[in-house]
């Protein structure tokens, strides 16, 4: 709330009302080493309702992350490592671009899935190398956003059980009680979905939530989702449960009400106590733990499998493997009498022979975008190994799983459709763009002269809307 104080503008509401929940996460769950936000075993967390960023930069900034307070007191400020809305590639220990709402949410679907392959890939009997969990902080922004639907479907479906979404269940947006346009029972919409449900009545109830989030670890076939009762701006005496709250500063005078309505010392500014500084700096030399525990666990897996291991590593690092160019075919436009499309498919199949990473699908039109990798099998809930995924008809989740799927990293991923159907994957292209990550998009069917499913499937203006992509 201070920080937003100063920026005098930002979204105090969140990060006041998930603190506890942040709290138990940040040093009791999530496993992560502040001095190597890039350790590739780390949980992952994605704060989905991006506009809550101080909630995050202030979990980093005491857990130990490279972001001092001074950045803390640059929030939202020109060149700061601490914007508006968490950026993935600038601030260490941001792991995905959020502030699009829904965008999150959908991502880490992609994440978990990443995940899970690489599990399948590498892990064998007694060497669980690849071994993590993706959480989610989540409104009701997110879960309003038709991708979040699309996604955690296919999330359901799958039956990604190392997601877990927490949602915070505050009643409020921007123009006031949900109960203006969102009346759904979320709870029984993601029951449908297939995933594991569990409600907490009170977000500052600690010993309910660890609770939920234990035994959301425990069932590893089903995404979890959390529907957590909270109170946007909890602590504040005039604005709390209120839309107020959501995205505008407290004000000088209502911070020094909440500040003594929490019991917190009116001065100085941006005060944290000792002890709970060097409370919450014993993240960091168990982060280290944490990682030295696992660089262990990978050197007795060298021992037993060197050649696996070290395919591991090289995914892990992002290398392209050698000679990966090899046997790519070759055309010539007068002599192969053959759709763009089928040549597509056939550079897919040649560079999936080669490189074991590379795995994607479509929106339910393989046989039509030619994405099949025709010597392997399909991704499928419980057959993780497959490299053929099935996105169904949801452009959007495959937009946005893509992302995810290259910021967890270890696999290269492709997804296709039609062109004029990139339109429904345009918000999850443009934060690719933004994230500097590179999935490989499959549009076919680019030409007007397409024919006889008529105009609606003509794409006119889509090379020109995606080349303004950046
Ligand atoms: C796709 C998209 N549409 C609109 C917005 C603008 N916006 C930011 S937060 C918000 C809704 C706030 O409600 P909620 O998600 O419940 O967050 P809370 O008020 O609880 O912080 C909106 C509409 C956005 N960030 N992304």
């Amino acid at each position: 709330a201070e920080a937003v104080q100063k920026a005098n503008s930002g979204h105090p509401g969140l990060p006041m009302e998930a603190a506890p929940l942040a709290y138990l996460l940040w040093t009791r769950f999530m496993r992560y080493n502040p001095e190597n936000p890039a350790w590739a075993n780390r949980d992952r967390f994605v704060l989905s309702a991006g506009h809550g960023s101080m909630l995050l930069y202030a979990m980093l900034h005491l857990t130990g992350y490279d972001l001092s307070l001074e950045e803390i007191k640059n929030f939202r400020q020109w060149n700061s490592l601490t914007p508006g809305h968490p950026e993935y590639g600038l601030t260490p220990g941001v792991d995905k671009t959020t502030g699009p709402l829904g965008q999150g949410i959908s991502t880490a679907v992609g994440m978990a899935m990443a995940e899970a392959h690489l599990v399948a890939r590498f892990n064998r009997p007694g060497h669980d190398v690849i071994d993590h969990f993706t959480y989610v902080i989540a409104s009701d922004g997110d879960l309003m956003e038709g991708v979040s639907s699309e996604a955690c479907s296919m999330a359901g479906h799958l039956g990604l059980g190392k997601m877990i979404v927490v949602y915070l269940d505050n009643h409020i947006t921007i123009e006031g009680s949900t109960d203006l346009a969102f009346s759904e029972n979320v709870g029984l919409r993601f029951d449908a979905y297939g995933w594991h449900v569990q409600r907490v009545m009170d977000g500052n109830d600690l010993a309910s939530l660890e609770s939920a989030i234990h035994a959301a670890q425990g069932v590893t076939d089903k995404p979890s989702i959390i529907v957590c009762r909270t109170i946007i701006g909890y602590g504040s005496p005039n604005r709390a449960g209120t839309s107020k709250a959501h995205g505008e500063a407290l004000g000088e005078e209502e911070l020094a009400l909440t500040k003594k309505n929490l019991g917190w010392p009116a001065e100085p500014a941006f005060y944290i106590p000792e002890d709970v500084l060097t409370h919450f700096r014993q993240m960091a030399s168990r982060g280290n733990e944490l990682e030295s525990a696992w660089k262990q666990a990978v050197d007795a897996y060298t021992a037993d499998h060197p050649d696996l291991s070290r395919e591991m590593q090289r995914c892990l690092n992002g290398d392209l493997p050698e000679g990966w160019e090899n046997d790519l075919p070759t055309f010539t436009p007068d002599l192969d009498d053959m759709a763009t499309r089928q040549a597509s498919g056939t550079v897919i199949n040649a560079l999936a022979a080669r490189i074991p990473e590379l795995m994607g699908g479509s929106a339910d039109l393989a046989g039509s975008t030619n994405t099949m990798i025709e010597a392997e099998t399909d991704y499928a809930a419980g057959h993780y190994i497959g490299r053929n995924l099935r996105f169904g008809v949801r452009e959007h989740a495959m937009g946005a799983a893509l992302n995810g799927m290259m910021v967890h990293g270890g696999v290269i991923a492709y997804g296709g459709t039609f062109l004029v159907f990139s339109d429904y994957m345009r918000p999850a292209i443009r934060l690719a763009a933004l994230m500097e990550v590179a999935p490989i998009y499959v549009f076919t069917h680019e030409s007007v002269g397409l024919g006889e499913d008529g105009p609606t499937h003509q794409p006119i203006e889509h090379y020109m809307a995606l080349r303004v992509i950046p």
